[in-house]
Order: structure tokens, then sequence, then C-alpha cells
């Protein structure tokens, strides 16, 4: 395994980094370890060396975004403009977010504490909610055909829910980690903490097809929370402030949402209180963000910086 020091990781960021990515990573560094310090040092590889392309794109546009950069190029750097601030469960440990029909769908984790729940959107509101039991640790939620599927963290264990009732009609298995879930309307698209994403036949669990996530030539690790959008997969990256948007055809990172700022400082205090959490309102087009523990849901629109 490789390693590097705390001492060297937090001169990389004070060199490099913005001032709020700068502490929440170096604190991550001297917190509680979830993770490998070699996958710290590959996400601090990767967000250095892509920090020169902050600052190139500017203005602002009612929807998504949508940049044709060559392949050697620096992806572009996305802006966002808060549309609504929701009040979110703060006991929450938000590992999956999914909009379906007016409500939220959550997914929380933490073992004892995990559950799959419906929330109204104006309140926070928990309307609806069944507990995942111990030992299980709940992870990434979607909604296909009916069915919520549910990750579990370590377990290679799965469980299927009926949408409306949440009884549980099924479970299934996968090799390795579980983390982040969404689908394209025939795959189930699962990540596992490393750069993979595989895509899983909903009716037999088979692995479809599996691609790997670069932004250029960097492998992109601890990609987690998930969710289909316009035909791209954005995800959460562990204990990164961006989501990053991917190609599912090729793992191409084709973009980066950067939501520096968009929870205050001294609004959670637990270090694991990181962004977790996007839900897309297709009908809508609204994009939702939110984070682990967090006292607020966003409502959010991707804008050119
Ligand atoms: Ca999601």
């Amino acid at each position: 395994m490789c390693t590097v020091t705390p001492l060297a990781a937090a001169f990389v960021f004070s060199v490099t980094l913005p001032q709020n990515a700068c502490m929440t990573l170096v604190v991550n560094l001297f917190g509680p370890r979830r993770k490998s310090v070699f996958s710290r040092a590959g996400l601090i590889l990767i967000l250095a060396l892509s920090l020169p392309s902050f600052a190139c794109q500017s203005g602002t546009v009612a929807n998504l975004p949508v940049e044709k950069t060559p392949a050697n190029e620096p992806v572009p750097i996305y802006g966002y403009e808060v549309v609504h601030t929701w009040p979110h469960d703060s006991n929450a440990y938000t590992q999956g977010l999914v909009f379906h029909d007016g409500k939220l769908m959550e997914s929380t984790g933490q073992e004892g504490r995990s559950s799959l729940r419906r929330v109204e959107l104006e309140t926070g509101k928990v309307l609806q909610k069944v507990d995942v039991p111990r030992p299980y640790f709940g992870e990434g939620i979607t909604l296909l055909k009916g069915k919520i599927y549910q990750l579990t963290w370590q377990h290679q264990l799965g469980f299927i829910y009926e949408a409306w009732t949440f009884e549980k009609i099924g479970q299934f298995n996968y090799q390795g980690e579980g983390w982040g879930l969404t689908n394209d309307g025939q795959s189930l698209i699962l990540s596992d903490g490393t750069n993979r994403i595989r895509f899983l036949d909903p009716d037999n669990f088979q692995v479809l097809k599996t691609i790997a996530v670069f932004d250029g030539s960097m492998p992109v690790i601890e990609i987690n929370e998930l969710e289909y959008v316009q035909g791209e997969v954005f995800a959460n990256i562990w204990h990164a402030d961006r989501i990053a948007r991917i190609d599912p055809q090729t793992g191409r990172i084709v973009g980066w949402i950067d939501l520096t700022g968009l929870l205050a400082r001294g609004e959670v205090h637990d270090e694991e209180a990181v962004l977790n959490g996007i839900a897309y309102d297709e009908t809508n087009g609204r994009l939702f963000v939110t984070g682990k523990l967090w006292p607020k849901l966003f409502e959010i629109r991707v804008t050119r910086k």
C-alpha cells in the first residue's frame, strides 16, 4: 500500500487549493479513517491537478450547460446558484437520494441508524420510513420500474422494496462494496468507492458493463452517491465539494460542478458531514443536493463559472 504523510499532504493543500477545500481535506487526513490513506492521497492528487481549470468559464444559463472539450484539455468547472433552500433532517446520514412524484426518497447509513424514507421536500418531514436492521449499513438507492433498490456498504447485499408501500420484496447480491446507485431506465448503475462504475441487469444482477472514470489521464476514485441526469451520471466524490459529471459511455469526466460554500461554515460540526446526495426531478428539471447530517437541502441551478 502506498502511503503519504499527513504533513506532506497538508503542504500540498496549502499551496494548491482554495481555503475551504484546504481545510476540509486537511481535516480529513487527521480524522477517523473509513477508507484507506492510499485513496485519500489519490483524491488529493486529482483535485490538485484539476485546479488550473478553475475560473475559465463565465456566464449563467437556465438549463444544464454542456460544453464539449477536446480530450487533452481540462474539463469545464461549473458553478451553481441556489434556487431554493429546504429543511433536511440533520440526523439523516444521507447515502442515497431520489426524487419521484413530488417527494424525496432517501437512504440513510450507519449501523443501527440506517433507513429508507420518503420525505416531504418543502418541510423535510419524514412521511414514511422503514429501518434497515443491524448489521447493515444503508447506502445508495434508486427507483426503477416501481421498485426501490438499496445497497448496503460492506455486506454485498441489496434490498428491494415496493416503491409505494416500502414493503421489502426481495434482495440481491453483488461483489465488492456498495456506495452509490442510480439507473438509466434500463440498468442499475453502481459505484463501489473505486473509479469503477458497474451497470447491472435489474432482473438477474449480472454485470452488463463496467466503466472506469477518468479526469483526463487521472482515475477519479471514491465515487459515491449517483444520479442519472440528462444522459450523464452525476456523482458525489467522498469528502469533496464537487460533483463529477461522467459520460456513462466512456467513463470520461465531462465537467465538475464546484459546490464550495453551499453550506455555510459552522452549520455542521461532524467531519463526516460531507456533501452527499443528488436527486433529479426529471419532470421539472430540478436538481437537488444535500449532505450527510446537513440541516438543509438545496435546489440548485448549474451555471458556467
Ligand atoms: Ca441519487
